[in-house]
Order: C-alpha cells, then sequence, then structure tokens
C-alpha cells in the first residue's frame, strides 16, 4: 500500500504562508506567488541571492487511510528534501535531513486511530549553515560559487556556477510517499548478468525482510514478445535462463528491447509487496586496453566498441521543481535529434530523476554517470563520511539495473586540481580525496554494482594522482580553446583518447536575450555580465569573435555571429576526433543544455531554443559522416567514417567552386565504408587552384555523401576563416508548401550562401536542418511542425538570414 503525500503543502516563509504542491521551493514558490520578481530576469538575482539565508517551513495535515492504518509498518518517505531540515509528526521530531541527494525513510509512530496529523519540515538556511562551516575549516571550490559550498551536500551549482546563477533554495523537491506494509517488505533488488555461448543467465539478489512466517517470494521475467520466466527465491536469490536473448544496443548498434522483471512476496495468494524493474540483456563497459597509442578509453557493448558521441549534461534549471519529467524529456528528445548515443551527467548537480535513465533505456543512449562532487574540496569528518556513504549508496542502488547505465565517475575535475590548478595546500583534504574516491566509493561498488565500470575522476588516468591529464590514456577535459585563449586549430593538434569536456560559448537567442536583459542590450555592460557567469566571458567570446568573423552591427547580428562560431569551432574538433577513430574513441562537447538564461557553451538554451551548435551536432554526429581534413590546404583529404554495424556502399561528389559557387572541378568516387571504421577514401591536389591571387579567399569545397540515392552527409570546407572570405551576395528563394504535417521549406540560391537560418519571428520552432550552407544548383528542403500558425501566418512569421547578407524571395 502507497499513497503519495504531495498536494495541499503550506509554505511558511518571513510570516507569510503560501500554499504549494511538491515539488516545491521556497524561491520557486515566491516567484509563483508573485512576491518576488523573476530572478532570472534582469538584475534581479541580487535581491533573490540573500533570501536563503532564513530559514523555510513547510507543513501539510495528513490523515491516514484505513489499510495503511492497518498495516504492521508505516513508513513515511522522501525522495529528495533540499537540504537541512528537522522532520516532525504531531510536534515530535522524526529525524533531522543533511543531504539532499539521498531518500529518506522514517517510521511513523504506531498506535494510530485515524485522527488529522501534522508534518512538518523546518528547513534551515543553507547558506547561514555554509558560512559558519567555511569560517570554522575553510574548503576551496570554484569562485563563481558561495564559499563553503562543499560542505554541504546540496547540488554544487545552486550556489552558482559559470553558467547558473546563485539560488540556493530550500524545498521538498522528489515526491513524498507514506507506505505500509504487512508481513515483509522487498528492501532492494539487484540484477547480475552472465552472458555465454549465446544464452543470458540472470540472477536476481534481493534484499528482503521478512518478519511474518510462510511468506512467498517470486520472480519473473517477461521477454518483449510476451514470453514468461518464472523461478522461486530463496533466500532473496534466484538464476533463471534465457536462451535466445534479445540484447539491448546503444542506439545506431541495434535495437533496445527491455525485460520486465518482477519480484513479488505475497502470502496464501494475497501480494504484499512487489518491485518491478525494466532490464536491458547486455553488457556494457569501458575497455582500457594497451594499443600502439598508449591506452585506449572505450565504450563497448556487447563486445563492440562503439564511438561515443554526445555532450555534458547539467540540470534542466536551477529551480529544481522546474526540472520535470517534461523538461527532461525536451533535452534528451533533442540529443536524440542530434544523433547522440551518450550523454555525461556532470558531478556539480544533482541525480536526474527515474525519467531520466527510463528514456536512455528506452533509446539507446548510453549514461557516464559521475557521483555528485565538482570543483572542490571536501573533508571527510564523521557526519560528511556518514552522509555520503548512505548517499552514494541510495543512488546506486536506484540507478544500477539501468541498461542506459555505462559507467560511474567519481567526480568532476577533482583529481587534476589537486595535481596541476595550484590551489591552496590542504594535505587532509588531499588525503580525504584519495579516501573518499579510491577507497570508499569502490568499496560501496563492490557490494552493491560489482558489474559497473569505476572511473575515479573526469578526467583522469586511471587515479592516484598519476597524470590526470595525459592524453595517451583515460579521458581528457579540453580547455585550451577558450579558457586558454588559444586559437581553434589548436584542437587538431591533440589526440585525446576520450575527450569527456571541451567547449564554446555562444549568445542564446535572440528573444531569450530579450527575456533577461530587455531591448536595452550592450555586451559589456553590467546587464549582460550578470548573465554572462564565466571569468573573462565577455573578453572571451569577443576575442573569439574577431579571430573569426567580421564585427556584427547590432545584437541580433551578434547573436547570429557568436552561435556560427561556436558551431564552427566544435564541428572542427568533432570532425577531427571522429576521423582519428580508434585513437580517439568518444566526444562529450560541454554543454547540451542551460538551466537559466545565460550566455553559455550550451547547445540549447532554458527555453530549449536550438542554438546553430545543436544543428551542427545532428551533422557532425551522423553514424555515417563525410569529413574533410584540410590541414594542409593544397591536399585536402576526405574521410569516411561509419559508426554502425554494417558495411555500406557509398559515393562521394566533391566540388571545387568559385565565391559565386560556379563548379570550377568536380571529382567522385564510389567506395565501401567498412562498419565502424574511419577511412581516408581521397585527396586532392589543389596547389594550382588555391595559388592564383585570392584563390584561398575565392575559392572553396563543398561535398556530399550519397547512400542509395539521397545525400546523407555533406560539408563546406572554406579555406579561410569566414571573415577573410570574398563572399557575394547571394539570392535566396524560399517556396512554401504546407501538408498536414507541417510546412516545407524549399531553398535555393543563385550564389553561395554560408549559414543559412531560418526562424518565425514570434514562435519557437525546430526545423529538420538549419544554419546550413547552400550552393547554385541545389535545392535543400527543410521542414518544421505547424506550430499553429496559419500558413499566411507562418509566411509573415519566416525570417531567412545568413553570413553575407543577400536578397529574399519568399514564393
Ligand atoms: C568544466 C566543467 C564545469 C564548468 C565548465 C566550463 O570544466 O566541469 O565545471 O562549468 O568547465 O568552465
Amino acid at each position: 500500500m502507497k499513497i503519495d503525500l504531495n498536494d495541499s503543502w503550506t509554505m511558511t516563509f518571513r510570516g507569510n504562508a503560501y500554499p504549494c504542491r511538491v515539488p516545491c521551493s521556497m524561491y520557486d514558490t515566491l516567484v509563483k506567488a508573485g512576491a518576488i520578481p523573476d530572478p532570472y530576469a534582469g538584475e534581479n538575482e541580487e535581491t533573490a541571492t540573500p533570501l536563503s539565508d532564513e530559514d523555510t517551513v513547510f507543513e501539510r495535515k495528513v490523515v491516514l487511510p484505513e489499510d495503511i492504518r492497518r498495516a504492521d509498518r508505516i513508513v513515511l518517505r522522501f525522495n529528495g528534501i533540499d537540504t537541512l531540515s528537522d522532520v516532525s509528526w504531531d510536534g515530535a521530531s522524526l529525524g533531522r535531513t543533511d543531504n539532499m541527494h539521498r531518500t529518506w525513510e522514517f517510521p511513523l509512530p504506531p498506535g494510530d486511530k485515524g485522527q488529522e496529523h501534522l508534518l512538518r519540515l523546518d528547513i534551515s538556511s543553507p547558506t547561514r549553515y555554509i558560512a559558519k562551516m567555511q569560517r570554522e575549516r575553510p574548503l576551496w571550490g570554484v569562485d563563481q560559487a558561495i564559499e563553503g559550498y562543499p560542505w554541504m551536500r546540496k547540488a554544487h551549482s545552486t550556489f552558482g556556477w559559470d553558467w547558473g546563477i546563485k539560488l540556493p533554495d530550500m524545498g521538498i523537491w522528489r515526491d513524498v510517499t507514506l507506505m505500509g506494509y504487512t508481513g515483509g517488505r522487498i528492501l532492494s533488488v539487484r540484477y547480475a548478468q552472465r552472458h555465454e555461448n549465446g544464452c543470458v543467465t540472470l540472477t536476481c539478489l534481493a534484499d528482503l525482510d521478512l518478519w511474518a512466517p510462510g511468506i512467498e517470494a517470486e520472480w519473473t521475467v517477461t521477454a518483449p514478445g510476451g514470453q514468461t520466466y518464472r523461478a522461486a527465491l530463496s533466500s532473496g536469490r534466484a538464476e533463471i535462463r534465457i536462451p535466445d536473448p534479445e540484447l539491448w544496443w546503444v542506439r545506431g548498434l541495434g535495437p533496445q528491447p527491455l525485460y520486465l522483471s518482477r519480484v513479488t512476496l505475497s502470502l496464501d495468494g494475497a501480494v504484499l509487496d512487489e518491485k518491478e524493474s525494466r532490464i536491458g540483456l547486455r553488457t556494457l563497459t569501458v575497455s582500457r586496453e594497451k594499443d600502439a597509442w598508449g591506452q585506449e578509453f572505450c565504450l563497448m557493448n556487447n563486445g563492440v566498441r562503439f564511438f561515443a558521441m554526445g555532450a555534458d549534461y547539467i540540470p534542466d534549471d536551477q529551480l529544481l521543481p522546474r526540472c520535470t519529467k517534461e523538461r527532461v524529456t525536451r533535452t534528451l528528445k533533442a540529443c536524440l535529434d542530434a544523433n547522440y548515443n551518450f550523454i555525461r551527467v556532470w558531478g556539480g548537480g544533482f541525480y536526474p530523476g527515474d525519467a531520466f535513465y527510463d528514456f536512455c533505456d528506452e533509446n539507446g543512449i548510453a549514461v557516464w554517470q559521475d557521483f555528485m562532487f565538482a570543483c572542490s574540496a571536501y573533508r571527510l569528518t564523521p557526519d560528511f563520511e556518514k552522509t555520503v556513504r548512505a548517499e552514494i549508496r541510495d543512488n546506486v542502488m536506484r540507478l544500477r539495473d539501468h541498461p542506459s547505465l555505462a559507467l560511474w565517475c567519481g567526480n568532476n575535475e577533482i583529481e587534476t586540481a589537486w595535481t596541476g590548478w595550484g590551489l591552496p595546500e590542504d594535505p587532509e583534504a588531499r588525503a580525504d580525496y584519495l579516501t573518499l574516491f579510491e577507497k570508499i566509493i569502490p568499496e560501496i561498488l563492490s557490494q552493491e554494482d560489482p558489474d559497473t565500470f569505476y572511473w575515479p575522476s573526469s578526467p583522469s588516468s586511471g587515479g592516484g594522482f598519476i597524470n590526470p591529464e595525459a592524453e595517451d590514456a583515460g579521458d581528457m577535459h579540453y580547455w585550451a580553446v577558450w579558457h586558454g585563449f588559444k586559437p581553434i586549430e589548436d584542437f587538431r593538434k591533440h589526440y585525446y583518447r576520450f575527450c569527456s569536456e571541451y567547449g564554446f560559448e555562444s549568445l542564446p537567442d535572440i528573444r531569450t536575450v530579450r527575456y533577461f536583459a530587455g531591448e536595452a542590450q550592450d555586451l559589456c555592460g553590467h546587464l549582460m555580465e550578470s548573465h554572462q557567469k564565466c571569468a573573462q566571458g565577455t573578453e572571451k567570446l569577443l576575442y573569439y569573435l574577431g579571430q573569426m568573423v567580421n564585427y556584427p552591427r547590432d545584437m541580433e547580428r551578434l547573436v547570429y555571429c557568436s552561435q556560427t562560431v561556436q558551431a564552427d569551432s566544435i564541428r572542427f574538433d568533432v570532425e577531427h576526433m571522429r576521423r582519428s577513430r580508434g585513437r580517439c574513441m568518444g566526444s562529450a562537447y560541454w554543454q547540451v543544455n542551460d538551466s537559466c538564461p545565460v550566455i553559455s557553451w550550451s547547445s540549447i538554451d532554458v527555453f530549449g531554443r536550438w542554438k546553430a551548435l545543436h544543428y551542427a551536432a545532428k551533422r557532425f554526429y551522423a553514424p555515417i559522416l563525410l569529413s574533410c581534413d584540410e590541414t594542409d590546404p593544397a591536399r585536402p583529404a576526405f574521410y569516411v567514417i561509419n559508426d554502425t554495424r554494417a558495411d555500406e556502399k557509398l559515393k562521394i561528389v566533391c566540388r571545387l567552386r568559385d565565391r559565386a559557387g560556379e563548379v570550377l572541378r568536380t571529382w567522385s568516387a564510389d567506395t565501401v565504408s567498412p562498419a565502424l571504421s574511419s577511412v581516408s577514401v581521397m585527396a586532392l591536389d589543389l596547389k594550382n587552384d588555391l595559388s592564383t591571387t585570392g584563390g584561398s579567399r575565392s575559392r572553396y569545397l563543398e561535398y556530399a555523401l550519397i547512400k542509395d540515392g539521397s545525400v546523407i552527409s555533406r560539408g563546406t570546407t572554406l579555406f579561410v576563416r569566414p571573415k577573410s572570405f570574398d563572399f557575394l551576395p547571394a539570392e535566396v528563394r524560399a517556396r512554401v508548401t504546407v501538408t498536414e504535417a507541417g510546412y516545407f521549406v524549399a531553398l535555393t540560391a543563385d550564389r553561395f550562401v554560408k549559414g543559412l537560418r531560418l526562424s518565425l519571428k514570434d514562435t519557437d520552432a525546430v526545423f529538420s536542418d538549419n544554419w546550413f550552407d547552400l550552393h547554385p544548383g541545389q535545392e535543400v528542403t527543410v521542414t518544421v511542425d505547424r506550430a499553429g500558425l496559419t500558413p499566411d501566418a507562418f509566411r509573415e512569421q519566416l525570417e531567412i538570414t545568413s553570413y553575407f547578407p543577400g536578397t529574399v524571395i519568399l514564393e
């Protein structure tokens, strides 16, 4: 028996009472009630942050339903309390909470007569607590967050980050439930798999608490096709052999069949408790074999090594109640649309809810899961160690059976910080680092999840403070471009084994900029800079714009140019890594999403608006990619990268064009691209073509990869940066047709057009392709949802821009 207690709460803050519903928090409730201005707009953050210096109370009345009152044991469960609270029941304390990442259970006192009870949480200020702890024992952390945050087991980024405003909230951020148990309870279930000779042996290991005699424990597994396997659990354990297993694959490698597994406790035919999970029959791990380049770091699914393509994921909102299933799904759906097969959950936020992992299971996205520690020092005081041990256990037990879980990682950037960031000496905290990440966590994992790969830190070469930044082993965070002011060409000087972070900032969509800065925007002014949290962020943005593009004359142009440069830079690196497939086996750019309206490295902003980079990702993460390496412009080399398990018969067509887009020369080649490979298929000799005066400024390559008559990958290579190319104004023609499914926009141009961008003036829309190049003699058709617009409204709202101004004719 189980009911939820999410409704009918009251929050009291500064003597005022506000109604709320779980998930709820101080800031979110005040914003909803109109009691404070939107902290995401203007400079409202300044007045919002200090509110967290005060305490908050949440309370509600509870009447226990009859069937729960009759149970032997009644348990109150909080799936998430943020963070420091006293939980009381009719004025008597049930306990204290100190960790937002934990689940908290409190047994309720017996003897209930059906009367009304008062459930109350007194949540105390997080900022006062960390200030006190920090005064007593300083710990280092990132500059953009409120000092002392490492002392608290609360999403670090709620204290501010270099993409997040400071809103250290208080609240009940996940479901509250009331459960009644009679006779026994399933505490936890874990599954182990053995794959042998085309057969999978599944073992169920259940932790059962049985206090009445005669209880039977049964386990059933139902295959996707409906076939059911059964076994009785003895001492919580049983084995089932599945002879023709339908294997679960990471997307692109195969399908994602899910088996439904159910453990049931029953007495005389009545079900007392049950637990259901969806499992995938698969192996998924990290291979670290030694090879010609050092030691590989490579994800491997059912024995197949695959190239991980994705990005780093942060919380979907700074206000946790807004991190709903809809928001998570919107982000992950956009990842699918952009051809990701991988995502890294970064360690400075929180452990996502079940919806995140369910989506990844259903769609084959491999998950790199950090534990929630990032860029900080910690002290393992007895209290801290106790709560961290419980946190690790809670989350491992919740997430371990998801087929999409590829690896656990101890933390973000702490090993590398201790070795190379020049931090204040702190031998105690340094020793505690090793104890926590190289002893305590591996020990817990060896008991709770021995089959999932563990990596101590990101980046790392394997731990022990030994060369965490090494390029030839482990994963790598590469920030010399952007934070280090290196030119984007520097990306190609490195051959990482797995690049789990690298990034480049841009401004969000113009409507997002207007949301936080209104019409009076000045990139370097205080208002805009309050939404630019990166140290020297404005300087970095302008520095790279100056290198790459012509001067952007107004804010709309600045948005367009900054997104163009971001997309070009990340594409430049991804294609380099994918061409080096085998040596490099993974790319996660920093970062897919935003948690508030800011200037950041994301490819989608907080409102779900795609930047140029997200459209580029859809192209550069295509399972089969044609890529041009023009490191030597006189001899550009073409690679076909195939990340599927099938050999593919393909045709390459490549044209050298002049600045007007006229074709000067054409090459074509047929090729068979072997499964899971990157092969250099042809090189051109352009020495004479580019040596004429202005040759490289007025000529470019355009190329396409064709499968069964359709273009599956295409690209353009300029031999100079966009600002140096001699563009000509083009005339773009757009023909709009409407069908039930949506609008089709067929686009042609009389000259070369770089970065053609479609948008709707007042409506959010995701186009099937966008921010692409157009060449004379070619037509590109883009589709978009009807978005509730009539054909006339659609035509009125349609805006088409490109890198070099020209004219647009709407037909
Ligand atoms: C990293 C991350 C984050 C940070 C990002 C951008 O290294 O791990 O801490 O937000 O870079 O600076």
